[in-house]
């Protein structure tokens, strides 16, 4: 669908969506279907929200970034909230030793506020060693190894909680720490001198940088059968959490569903009623939820496109029905609005198969069956009385 800048603004279209459109090179801005995701989901006290990328200050307009018109344009008509999509991690905003790089992480904030968006933070502390930046992994922690490991984590957090302060009302303090195949705390530099004191000591220094911040666990446990020691593993470290009164406020749900496996098999098949309780046993513990990077993973689904589309959106449905029915959810955000931009779809994770249709818009901006999946869950989902002061 190709507009002009008139029919930009007779859809609705505004600002930088509109101001991109007359005779650019580049995938035009269309007009996303109200009511929005983020409308629909405000009538239920829920916000929609999506992964965005910075891109480099004057990049060029492709990709999921902000530089991107028309990606801008199904964010900021679908949205109520962004997360970067790598900008505040460790890597990025302390890829040396020696200095802070807040300037990409910035420009997401910026964005965000001047479309009169939320921003969550994503993370503090993704305890996997393949994402720890270089210098982490061979620090010297001197000769009190312990004290050394715990001021280096304090200072960080402390550090970075401060520079976004109250602007960020949502972190992932720590993400993906439990080992999926064996359910258990992994291991790192970190733990080597702390033990699993280390997520302690983030919990408490976000807690004290930011008092009223909601404190998130953020992982991909999830509903298909292959995730079940990982989600047992979850719930343990959750419950050990609560009894140490460590300051966690809710679970962050990834929702990267579908995944590898084939979903017709035995591993691949989704189990409703074992995420159900997975989810009451969460809450039970007082904690709240979020879906933090919603995305389906369509490797295993029919080849046609149509066909795939259909299945997707069902399985989406069924998966957001029985998330959504607890109203300790408040914030849906998928991993991207835009198939092209998915990390599903980077040649590290495609490996030269076939594109996948991960997102609820396809690689030309049109709305998919998953959208519109994704609003009718919204729709069904039971009404809650909301958590975050309403954006946009
Ligand atoms: O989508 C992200 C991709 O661009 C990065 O290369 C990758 C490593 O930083 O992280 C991806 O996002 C991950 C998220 O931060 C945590 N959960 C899993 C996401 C997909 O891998």
């Amino acid at each position: 669908m190709r507009l002009t800048r008139r029919d930009a603004l007779q859809f609705g279209l505004t600002g930088a969506a509109a101001a991109a459109l007359p005779g650019m090179g580049f995938a035009q801005p269309i007009a996303t279907p109200t009511p929005s995701l983020n409308q629909l989901a405000a009538a239920k006290g829920m916000r929609f929200g999506s992964a965005v990328a910075a891109g480099p200050p004057h990049g060029p307009p492709t990709g999921g970034t902000i530089n991107n018109p028309a990606y801008a344009a199904v964010l900021t008509g679908e949205c109520g909230l962004l997360v970067p999509e790598n900008e505040m991690k460790m890597y990025a905003l302390r890829p040396t030793l020696d200095g802070y790089r807040f300037e990409a992480a910035d420009r997401l904030v910026a964005f965000a506020e001047q479309h009169g968006l939320a921003i969550r933070g994503h993370n503090l502390l993704w305890h996997k060693p393949k994402y720890f930046p270089n210098w982490l992994q061979s620090y010297d922690f001197g000769s009190r190894p312990a004290s050394a490991a715990e001021k280096l984590l304090v200072d960080y957090v402390t550090t970075v909680c401060r520079h976004f302060g109250d602007r960020i009302r949502s972190w992932d303090v720590v993400n993906e720490t439990i080992d999926q195949n064996t359910g258990a705390l992994r291991e790192t530099v970190l733990t080597r001198h702390l033990g699993d004191r280390v997520i302690d000591i983030c919990f408490h220094a976000a807690r004290e940088a930011l008092p009223t911040c909601q404190l998130v666990y953020n992982d991909y446990m999830e509903w298909e059968a292959y995730s079940v020691r990982h989600r047992e593993g979850v719930l343990r470290f959750l419950e050990g959490l609560r009894s140490r009164n460590v300051p966690i406020d809710a679970l962050g749900l990834q929702s990267h569903i579908g995944g590898d496996a084939d979903v017709a098999s035995a591993t691949g098949r989704p189990e409703p009623k074992a995420w159900h309780d997975f989810l009451h046993q969460v809450t039970g513990l007082g904690l709240d939820l979020l879906v933090t990077e919603f995305d389906v993973n369509d490797r295993g689904f029919p080849s046609d496109p149509a066909a795939r589309d259909r299945a997707v959106a069902d399985y989406a449905k069924a998966y957001l029905d029985v998330t959504l029915s607890f109203p300790q959810v408040h914030d849906v955000l998928c991993w991207g609005m835009v198939d092209s931009v998915s990390w599903l779809n980077s040649p590290e994770f495609r490996r030269g198969g076939r594109m996948l249709r991960p997102c609820p818009y396809d690689g030309e901006y049109r709305p998919k069956p998953l959208r519109q999946a994704i609003a009718d869950a919204i729709r069904a989902a039971p009404p809650r009385t909301p958590r975050h002061a309403p954006h946009a």
